[in-house]
């Protein structure tokens, strides 16, 4: 990875908001982040980036130097360093840029137009100012605000057929603790900028997808 050799001394970003638009999407562990890309996937054409997906591929790679580093900090629900997971995003934003796929579909359209739902990032406060400055300025979050007694059900409830490391009663126990400890800090310094876009997440995921549908297309003009 290639990238995280210029990363540390690059200070401007190298891709325009005027050809990139990026949301991010934050929410708890099993606050429904995923489920909802999907559906924002199909019906508006976005590319969904999860860090945390991204993360088990890079694990999970045969070659990868960071099998082991990744492997452990996803077990301890700790927050892999930045260079790492920001890499990572850059070149799957880069080759999803460069696909010069000939499908009509909404999807492709939406990946040519570099519409990019970044899911799970940034979640500790030094990914979201290096991500901002040395690739893109994101456009808004959107957050997904549940209790941790409904994450844990769903986790828990997920975990009996996930084969996710991390979908125990004590990875959770510690992914919440990171939530609350580093990434609540960054959505409420987002929430200062006012760009922080809070959605319900107890509900079912059709009313979740239907607040998240109209807060969308009110701030993207779809
Ligand atoms: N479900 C979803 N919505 C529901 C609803 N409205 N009602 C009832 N059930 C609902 O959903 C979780 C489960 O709940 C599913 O079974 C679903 O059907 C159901 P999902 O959509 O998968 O929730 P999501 O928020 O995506 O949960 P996930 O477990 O993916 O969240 P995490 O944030 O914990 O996981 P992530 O993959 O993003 O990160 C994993 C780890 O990677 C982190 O802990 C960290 O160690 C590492 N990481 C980094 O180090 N850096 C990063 O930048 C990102 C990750
Ligand atoms: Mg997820």
């Amino acid at each position: 990875m290639s990238t995280i050799d210029t990363l540390k001394d690059r200070t401007t970003p190298v891709f325009s908001p005027d050809d990139v638009t990026v949301i991010f999407v934050l929410g708890g562990p099993g606050a429904g982040k995923g489920t909802q890309c999907e559906r924002l996937v199909a019906r508006y054409g976005f590319a969904h980036l999860s860090a945390g997906d991204l993360l088990r591929a890079e694990q999970n790679r045969p070659d990868s130097e960071f099998g082991d580093l990744i492997r452990h900090h996803i077990r301890n629900g700790l927050i892999v360093p930045m260079e790492v997971t920001i890499a990572l995003l850059e070149a799957a934003m880069r080759q999803i840029l460069d696909e010069t796929s000939t499908s009509t579909d909404a999807a492709a359209q939406g990946r040519k137009k570099g519409k990019f739902l970044i899911d799970g990032f940034p979640r500790k406060l030094d990914q979201a100012l290096k991500f901002e400055e040395a690739v893109v300025p994101a456009r808004f979050v959107l957050f997904y605000d549940c209790p941790e007694a409904e994450m844990e059900r769903r986790l828990l409830e997920r975990g009996k057929t996930s084969g996710r490391e991390d979908d125990n009663a004590e990875s959770i126990r510690k992914r919440f603790r990171t939530f609350i400890d580093t990434s609540m800090p960054v959505v409420d310094y987002f929430e200062k900028q006012d760009r922080v876009v809070k959605v319900d997440a107890r509900l079912k995921p059709d009313e979740v997808f239907a607040i998240t549908q109209k807060e969308i297309e009110k701030r993207l003009h779809l």
